[in-house]
């Protein structure tokens, strides 16, 4: 941590003595998770630096950014369609909340029965850790959960908070609904920048969008292979710092890494012995710094080769069809490619349970793990079906409940040891 990096903390009203306390229980778990894999991609280099300086250079930017009189945008969720926020020069930056240090902070003020991610988020800004919510001049919130939408209420009490209403359906009204809340945020976000959108800005912006989806596609496609090529862990990392750093920096990036991948897919090579237990995870998002589960899994030795999730498949799997056209029939464009992310807040939702079984399918998967934050009960409904779906084909389910924290890392460690015995027999 230099000493510039303290400084522009300060500036930015971090709270440092706590800030401190994060980066000291963050960087050792990164070292000793990340840094001791064997055989790891080469270009996995360049997502050990962001890491490594998270709270540094890349701050830095947005700070320039904000200095430069242009905007920062910060989001929780996917369903925020980030090429309104490119397009008006603003920079959007995923949010951090996965992480456990942030939790009894907001347990001061949220009930404690509330999911990690949402108490995660919110202890963030309220114990001012975070230098992104700090550097941002906007957090954009969504309605997609109950527990999300009453905290962003709260929130606004501390940071300049708009909340875009997202349907619970996905019929013709709830599109219309959906056009409606797009067009309203291009109207909110040009206010905010006092930049107009223009069809050529919004042409770019989603040019630059496609493209990360695309890289994010290609390195997803070489985890399809057996041995898998990279480790769940890094291609989970990979994902997650797609979400808050620089667009085109990190489509190079992921390019450059695919291209390792693709050459030791072409040469049989792998991290994982060809025969460990390849599993699809499912189900709530693993927002960066969250690798519980993966790491639990992994040591065990299973291998993770797909993330049915957010911070998974659901963020890079459709593209928005580049179709130009005026500034209102992008948009038309741009709300129709959201309405596919198949997130449990929709009912029904039978679209996800499809692309679980057909993801499991290309993966090659031998069992798939249903992922759920405590207190998430849209997802643990939803497991329900998704049990049900994989039964129909044959395909062994682990259902697992779980937080940031790590009192009940031992019993995962049984539950998965069973489970991966089982698949193996
Ligand atoms: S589109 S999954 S990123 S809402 S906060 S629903 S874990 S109780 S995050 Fe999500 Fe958007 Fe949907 Fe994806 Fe459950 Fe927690 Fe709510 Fe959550």
């Amino acid at each position: 941590m230099t000493d510039n990096n303290r400084q522009m903390w300060k500036e930015l009203g971090i709270d440092i003595e706590r800030h401190d306390a994060l980066m000291n229980a963050l960087l050792p778990i990164y070292q000793e998770w990340y840094l001791s894999q064997k055989n790891r991609p080469q270009g996995m280099g360049f997502f050990d630096f962001v890491v490594g300086d998270i709270h540094g250079i890349r701050v830095r930017e947005l700070r320039q950014h904000a200095i430069d009189g242009y905007k920062v945008v910060a989001t929780y969720c996917v369903f925020v369609p980030e090429e309104i926020v490119l397009a008006a020069s603003a920079i959007p930056v995923g949010l951090c909340a996965g992480a456990q240090f942030s939790v009894p902070i907001a347990e001061q003020v949220l009930p404690r029965d509330t999911c990690p991610l949402i108490k995660s988020s919110f202890g963030f800004k309220l114990g001012r850790i975070c230098p992104y919510v700090q550097t941002s001049h906007l957090i954009v919130g969504e309605t997609t959960c109950d527990g999300k939408k009453k905290m962003f209420e709260i929130l606004a009490e501390h940071h300049p908070v708009y909340v875009i209403e997202v349907p619970n359906k996905k019929t013709s009204a709830s599109r219309h609904l959906w056009l409606a809340e797009v067009t309203a945020f291009k109207e909110v976000i040009e206010k905010l920048t006092g930049n107009k959108i223009t069809e050529a800005s919004l042409t770019e912006a989603t040019k630059m969008l496609n493209n990360r989806r695309r890289a994010l596609q290609r390195l997803h496609n070489t985890r399809k292979s057996r041995p898998a090529p990279i480790s769940g862990k890094d291609a989970l990392l990979v994902t997650q710092v797609s979400f808050y750093d620089d667009v085109a920096r990190c489509t190079q990036q992921v390019n450059a890494l695919a291209e390792e991948l693709e050459k030791r897919v072409a040469a049989g090579e792998g991290v994982f012995p060809p025969d460990a237990p390849r599993i699809l995870v499912s189900g709530s998002p693993m927002a960066i710094p969250n690798w519980k589960l993966h790491h639990i899994l992994e040591t065990a030795g299973a291998a993770v080769v797909c993330e049915e999730s957010c911070i998974g498949t659901r963020a890079f799997s459709d593209l928005v069809p580049e179709l130009g056209g005026t500034v209102e029939e992008q948009l038309g464009t741009i709300a129709e490619r959201y309405m596919h992310i198949h997130c449990a807040c929709f009912t029904p939702n039978a679209e996800r349970l499809d692309d679980i079984v057909r993801l499991a399918r290309e993966y090659q998967v031998d069992g798939v793990v249903h992922y759920n934050l405590q207190f998430c009960h849209t997802y643990a409904y939803e497991a329900i079906k998704v049990e049900k779906a994989l039964e129909k084909e044959g395909i062994p389910l682990l259902r697992i409940e779980t937080d940031y924290g790590d009192g009940d890392v031992g019993q995962l460690r049984t539950r998965i040891d069973a489970f991966l015995e089982m698949i193996r027999q």
